[in-house]
């Protein structure tokens, strides 16, 4: 009684990938419609927004950052998204029983394989290979909630770069005593262990500047950014930058000094380093006034015939408001089946059915049963096609569908 976007893998031993075959287990949660995703490669289509700005986002770093004539940064943007487990978890130093790992999070193939969550993924293996600088570019996946800037498949750019004592304290006077280690350090909120304080303060000085001056160079000198500190197990100190967006901050980037730890894993023990990684549609939809991560996956040609700039650097503004489309919403609530249920569950769900037509899900209401105990969750779906005027009949439809599967498969009790 399953409904058929979440059907098909039912019943097979094998999911396919990319020509691949990879044997089911009790991990596998990939469904049909994020496997149809795999391969758009959407940042390597010509002229697709996500390519502008990933190519803006190249030329950038390729005519900054030189040596001899040379670009100092090579650019990796064909990469699978099929990884390991332990590319996407264990390179990093993310601990077995981190949160980050759940199945309710992540799209896994099998307990082994998954589909990358972040281009970091790519560090270790990148630094092994014996590159000193380097981006990543590529489509990565997370179980997540929906909303404007929110979806299950988005793209990532990362940036590495790796310096030697000689390097890093080129250009300071005197620098001959300066080291980049300390023997019997203290990690504290600005440093780790092994590293001196004028190695990370220069490294987080670096980093910083880099990453604000693509900002600048992409947005224009007026940009309003500012900086969060936050947390990576694979970077410490770490950072968040935030964007000024239709009067709101918006996170674009996370970003740190290296653990030295990883880079000891990876062969470049001598060297320390700095990571960001920044979310493609984030930047794009600042940049071009795109209002919804949805319209990424269009193959409407008024969307993208105003990409189709001569030289890149043109500006390009998005010329289609969303707001000429109603929003349609309906509500939907139910009793949950005692602690088994898991919220991203109730998106995925409503996701695979209701596709791109669905904008937004939000938890409008909780109540609690005073006799029996239960909880009741109501959520709020708002319906919107992007490309024209949804009737509340369609809206209807798929809302029907979702509640009955709602029942099916999570084992919900509908108060419908
Ligand atoms: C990471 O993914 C880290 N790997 C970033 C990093 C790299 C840190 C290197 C340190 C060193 P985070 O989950 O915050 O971090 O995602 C990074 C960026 O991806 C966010 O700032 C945001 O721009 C974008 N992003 C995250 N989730 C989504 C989503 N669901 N939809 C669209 N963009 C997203
Ligand atoms: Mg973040």
């Amino acid at each position: 009684t399953s409904h058929p976007a979440l059907r098909p893998l039912a019943g097979q031993t094998t999911v396919e990938v990319l020509g691949h075959s990879y044997q089911r287990d009790d991990f596998t949660n990939v469904t049909p419609k994020i496997l149809a995703k795999v391969g758009r490669n959407l940042h390597n289509q010509s002229h697709h927004p996500l390519w502008l700005i990933k190519e803006r986002i190249k030329s950038h770093f390729y005519s900054v950052y030189t040596c001899r004539g040379n670009p100092v940064f090579s650019v990796h943007d064909n990469l699978s998204p099929v990884v390991t487990v332990e590319q996407n978890f264990d390179s990093l130093l993310i601990p077995p029983d981190h949160p980050s790992r759940k199945q309710g999070d992540n799209y896994y193939l099998n307990r082994k394989t998954m589909l990358r969550a972040h281009t970091s993924a790519h560090q270790r293996e990148l630094v092994r290979c014996g590159l000193d600088a380097f981006l990543v570019a590529g489509d990565v996946y997370r179980r997540d909630e929906i909303d404007a800037s929110h979806y299950p498949v988005f793209h990532q750019m990362e940036g590495v770069r790796l310096f030697s004592n000689h390097q890093l304290f080129q250009k300071v006077e005197n620098s001959q005593d300066l080291s980049l280690f300390e023997a019997g350090g203290q990690r504290t909120p600005h440093k780790q262990e092994s590293h001196s304080l004028e190695a990370v303060k220069l490294l987080e000085f670096d980093l910083k500047r880099t990453l604000t001056h693509l900002v600048t160079h992409l947005f224009g000198a007026d940009v309003e950014v500012r900086w969060v500190d936050c947390h990576f197990p694979f970077t410490h100190p770490s950072f968040e930058m935030e964007v000024r967006f239709q009067g709101d901050w918006m996170e674009v980037l996370g970003c740190g000094v290296m653990e030295q730890e990883l880079l000891n894993s990876a062969g470049a023990g001598r060297q320390v380093g700095w990571a960001f990684g920044l979310g493609l549609e984030r930047l794009a939809m600042v940049l071009y006034s795109i209002p919804d991560i949805r319209l990424f996956w269009s193959q409407d040609q008024r969307f993208l015939q105003q990409f189709q700039v001569q030289d890149i650097q043109q500006p390009v503004r998005f010329q289609q408001p969303l707001s000429k489309y109603p929003p349609l919403h309906n509500d939907i609530s139910f009793w949950l089946p005692g602690d088994s249920f898991i919220e991203n569950d109730f998106y995925e769900l409503v996701r695979s059915i209701g596709g791109d037509l669905v904008e937004k899900v939000s938890l409008v209401d909780k109540f609690k049963h005073p006799k029996t105990g239960r909880w009741s969750h109501c959520y709020r779906i708002s319906y919107r096609h992007m490309e024209r005027t949804l009737s509340q009949q369609e809206a209807r439809l798929v809302h029907r569908q979702i509640e009955d599967a709602a029942e099916a498969q999570l084992g919900v009790q509908g108060r419908y």
